[in-house]
């Protein structure tokens, strides 16, 4: 009798809306699928969805920005002289006490599978160490157990996950014991989903009695932190600050004193760090100021923008801003997002008031679905996703630390190549020959450059290379060829 009734509606509420076809198969379907494809059309919001698609899924070039945009100003790698040199002590100084009095938790968004490593599960859960083979979730672990130790405080951390990993990765964290760290503070939560289109702005079926969804995006976390009581769990420690990462880089410094510090001077709402980029395409989102505020324009819309300024080329073609050059030869926009931030707690919140919200980014993928026949295909189609990082225009206030490349960026994205677990692996032994050298440790060489021997420290043993300082007696010499393990 309910099923009867909600179908009722239901059926008006698609006819409105325009997506009759959800219940194509209904005659198909036993009593438990026909409730299950009820309640999840129920859940949706057709307002919004039908300005999703108006705006997103019939636009192709609906983000790309037409503003002026202009380079930003940053905080360097090292302080530019006598008077920063003096904020940035007294911003260490200022990160290690808000560390120590609990206020900066850990928060990583791992809602990604490993599908480009070729990997099927959740991307934390990939081997990189270059020794011992710890999964990207075990360093991530010891670094914080390591900071814990460091600080005397315990480093609640928070893991988003989507609906594709989430049972996995709980199981992941339950089989390895928690990497020992205490289970209370680790909260694994999953992120919403967003259904997909078609270019007509039909919603897709997955099979007869499923919507075909996809992840919301890691600009989902804001509603996720929330939905999941994450956030009130941060309250209720304590937590005012978050350190956020992507789980594919391997190099992540997860509590750095330099940039809670620099966030907390300058009362910032949301901070970034950022890098130089190795060139103007590189696959990162790029740093600029729009109509007054930051904002990070992903690579795949940035790269397509005309400079207008510049002259045409030989060939007749206008150059990209991505290539517009200083006088010195160096990238007007030069600086690229890494997915590093710092958020305030209750910045987050404003969101989750709705005082705030974040626009839609559309992709075109291969997505499994069913046809008006029913019949499963796969094929190019519409998904939608928010990004964290279009919240930076909302916030009071952000601060950008440039930061660098060798000490905290290593993305595991493919197997090989550029930015690829094998890239990965010899980021880790390269940082690790860096630091040892810098306390004063022989390391072999190539004659490249590059170190001759394998090294993996662990975050237990340094988290940073002036703690090597205090442990050269621990420090055995090193061989060429030599495998060395630091813990
Ligand atoms: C991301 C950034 C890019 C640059 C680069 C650095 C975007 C859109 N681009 O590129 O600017 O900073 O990373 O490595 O972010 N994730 C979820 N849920 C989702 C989607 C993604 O948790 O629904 C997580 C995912 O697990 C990963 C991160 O977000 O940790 C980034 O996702 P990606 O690897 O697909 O992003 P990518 O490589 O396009």
């Amino acid at each position: 009798m309910n099923t009867e009734k909600s179908l009722e509606n239901v059926r008006k509420l698609l006819k409105k809306h325009g997506q009759s076809h959800l219940l194509g198969f209904w005659a198909d379907l036993d009593a438990k699928q026909k409730q299950h494809l009820l309640d999840q059309i129920q859940q949706l919001d057709f307002i919004k969805i039908d300005s999703w698609v108006a705006d997103y899924v019939k636009k192709p070039d609906s983000s790309v920005i037409n503003g002026d945009l202009i380079p930003i100003k940053s905080y360097g790698c090292k302080p530019s002289g006598p008077e920063q040199q003096l904020k940035y002590i007294k911003a260490i100084e200022l990160g290690q006490e808000l560390i120590r009095r609990g206020k900066v938790a850990a928060f990583v968004v791992a809602g990604g599978q490993g599908t480009r490593l070729g990997f099927d599960g959740p991307k934390g859960d990939f081997p990189i160490s270059p020794v011992k083979n710890k999964t990207l979730f075990q360093i991530f672990a010891e670094t914080i157990a390591a900071v814990s130790e460091k600080y005397g405080t315990p480093c609640p951390w928070y893991i988003m996950t989507s609906p594709l990993n989430f049972h996995q990765t709980e199981e992941i964290f339950k089989q390895n014991n928690y990497y020992g760290l205490e289970k209370d503070n680790i909260n694994i939560f999953q992120q919403g989903t967003l259904p997909n289109f078609n270019s007509d702005g039909k919603i897709l079926l997955a099979d007869k009695a499923d919507i075909s969804c996809s992840p919301d995006g890691h600009g989902g976390s804001l509603q996720a932190l929330y939905e999941s009581g994450a956030l009130e769990d941060m309250e209720k420690r304590g937590v005012e600050f978050f350190s956020y990462w992507q789980v594919d880089n391997a190099l992540i410094n997860i509590f750095d004193p330099l940039f809670i510090g620099l966030h907390f001077v300058d009362q910032a709402e949301m901070s970034s760090k950022a890098l130089v980029k190795t060139n103007p395409f590189e696959k990162v989102g790029n740093f600029c100021i729009c109509d007054g505020k930051l904002n990070v324009i992903e690579y795949s819309e940035f790269n397509k923008l005309p400079d207008s300024q510049a002259p045409l080329n030989p060939d007749g073609t206008q150059p990209k801003l991505a290539e517009r050059r200083n006088a010195d030869g160096s990238l007007v926009f030069q600086l690229g997002s890494i997915a590093i931030h710092i958020i305030n707690r209750t910045f987050i919140e404003k969101f989750n008031s709705g005082d705030y919200s974040l626009p839609l980014h559309r992709a075109e993928k291969n997505i499994s679905h069913i046809d008006e026949n029913g019949n499963p295909i796969e094929s190019k189609e519409i998904k939608l996703e928010s990004f964290i990082f279009d919240a930076l225009p909302l916030a009071s206030k952000s601060i950008v630390l440039e930061t660098i490349r060798s000490e905290e960026f290593a993305p595991t994205k493919n197997l090989t190549g550029v930015d690829s677990a094998e890239s990965a692996r010899q980021m880790i032994i390269d940082r690790a020959a860096d630091w040892l050298e810098s306390a004063g440790v022989k390391v072999p060489r190539n004659p490249d450059g590059s170190p001759d021997c394998i090294i993996e420290i662990a975050p237990g043993f340094a988290l940073e290379k002036n703690d090597l300082k205090t442990k050269l007696n621990e420090i055995p010499p090193i061989k060429p060829k030599d495998i060395v393990y630091l813990a």
